[in-house]
């Protein structure tokens, strides 16, 4: 084969650039990928004759459409919802779907290019997608909610399906909206399909699928710990978010003999010095979800705790660090006074809540560092285990299930390790960026130009 001219990190960045005006979040993740995938690549003409990256950094289709809806007044109300189908090499797309009034379709670009990498970690049959709108679920009635995701289902219903492309939960988007959203579904097409994961336990649902993310990551910081010879006991943890992802994280970290200091949302955070118990951890899954609360009001029933208004929590010295919340929540500067204070662990729950800084401190810090597309990858595995079971018609036991969420996250350790171990560190953002990188790039090979 002709060696083709290679074009430098540099320039591709600047073609991302070029290609992705005003799309500061899906230049990011390029970038922070593409850090690594240059490396590796530098000596495989294949990758680069094919131009694989750039393929991978373009989605297969990005399907914008507005949504109309009427609110409780009789207010015509209206959105735009996305659905991003990043690359479907390996799997059906899939990933989430997000609510939030700041999802762009830079935001869903971003998150879908991750999700294509996340789910080839995982070691299941599955693309990357995302999927949401700019639709702002707080403070609307469960009317308002049905008539916007029954909207919104409404033309999505045309670009997913079971074999195509399997949506789930994100920011917003929990067990309520994913009934609405399956509801109308299957009233459009009179089909029972999985079509979606996160249903309920009644209609479809996985056990341990509402755990799943939050369980995962603390399972993956278990994996980082022992290859150093440690565990949780005793560590004092620090997390942000307070939906799922945080709650569950929290959960297990208890569970496992840490002590959860923090928790926050997007108005601040609450410290509890004496430590968030699961007493503590159930009251606020009942206030943020079903009473859809302020993380604010925790400190009106726990006095011991304060409330840092407009505040991240990651000035509280902690052993371990678990950003759960959003992206780029946490700063070059956080980084710094996380590592400053001695923490010796981060797993991201949340999808690149570490800015591009942040990720150059930890690693020049040589600390324990799991980028999202690994520690949080234990969600749409149990959402890939939901599709098998709604494929064959069947339901696996709980404890099976908790034993394959345990070894997938522990294959996805191993796969970090393969690809990112120097000398006695362990670079993991290069490790599974090079790990999903090569599932997927290997099976674009296999089909040629297209
Ligand atoms: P939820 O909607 O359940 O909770 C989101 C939490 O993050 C809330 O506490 C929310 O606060 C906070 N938050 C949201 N936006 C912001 C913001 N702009 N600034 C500060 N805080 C914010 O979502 P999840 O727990 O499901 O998702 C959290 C993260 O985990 C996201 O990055 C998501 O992509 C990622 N993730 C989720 C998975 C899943 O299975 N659910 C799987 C893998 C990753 P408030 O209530 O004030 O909005
Ligand atoms: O970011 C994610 O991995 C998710 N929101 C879960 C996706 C899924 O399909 O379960």
């Amino acid at each position: 084969m002709a060696i083709s001219d290679h074009v430098d990190f540099p320039a591709f960045i600047e073609g991302v650039k070029r290609r992705n005006p005003g799309q500061s979040e899906f230049v990011q993740a390029v970038q922070e990928v593409a850090e690594d995938i240059f490396d590796f690549i530098q000596d495989k003409e294949q990758y680069h004759h094919y131009q694989i990256l750039r393929r991978i950094a373009e989605p297969d289709r990005v399907v914008s459409f507005r949504v109309c809806w009427e609110d409780d007044k009789g207010n015509i109300r209206v959105q735009r919802g996305w659905r991003v189908q990043n690359n479907n090499s390996i799997g059906p797309y899939k990933g989430g779907i997000r609510f939030h009034p700041s999802v762009t379709e830079s935001v869903l670009k971003f998150l879908a290019f991750e999700q294509t990498f996340k789910n080839a970690l995982t070691g299941l049959p599955m693309g990357g997608g995302k999927g949401g709108a700019n639709f702002n679920p707080k403070g609307k009635s469960d009317h308002e909610v049905m008539r916007f995701c029954q909207s919104f289902m409404t033309e999505l219903y045309r670009h997913v399906g079971a074999d195509v492309d399997v949506p789930a939960g994100d920011i917003g988007v929990g067990g309520r909206e994913i009934g609405y959203m399956f509801g109308q579904y299957k009233r459009i097409t009179n089909q029972f399909t999985g079509v979606l994961t996160g249903k309920g336990l009644e209609y479809g649902g996985s056990l341990i699928r509402t755990e799943a993310t939050g369980y995962g990551a603390v399972y993956f910081l278990m994996n980082m710990l022992k290859e150093k010879g440690q565990d949780l006991v005793g560590k004092a943890v620090v997390i942000s978010g307070s939906g799922n992802v945080a709650t569950h994280a929290a959960e297990k970290v208890v569970q496992l003999g840490g002590r959860v200091m923090t928790l926050s949302d997007s108005q601040g955070f609450i410290h509890d010095p004496d430590g968030i118990d699961q007493e503590k951890i159930d009251w606020v899954k009942t206030h943020k979800t079903r009473r859809r609360g302020r993380i604010a009001e925790y400190v009106e029933t726990f006095t011991g705790a304060t409330f840092h208004e407009g505040k991240t929590p990651w000035g509280v010295p902690c052993d371990v660090a678990l950003p759960c919340a959003t992206q780029n929540e946490l700063l070059g500067e956080d980084a710094r006074t996380l590592v400053a204070n001695g923490c010796m662990a981060v797993a991201e729950g949340a999808n690149m809540p570490t800015n591009l800084e942040g990720v150059h401190v930890f690693k020049d810090a040589k600390i324990l560092f799991a980028p999202g597309k690994a520690a949080n990858a234990g969600g749409v595995a149990v959402s890939g285990l939901e599709m098998s079971q709604n494929s064959g018609r069947i339901s696996w036991k709980e404890a099976e299930l908790q034993q394959l969420l345990l070894d997938i996250m522990e294959g996805i350790h191993s796969r970090c390790l393969e690809y990112g171990r120097r000398g006695d560190y362990v670079d993991y953002v290069k490790g599974a960026n090079i790990a999903g990188f090569k599932k997927v790039a290997d099976a674009m090979l296999a089909y040629g130009v297209v």
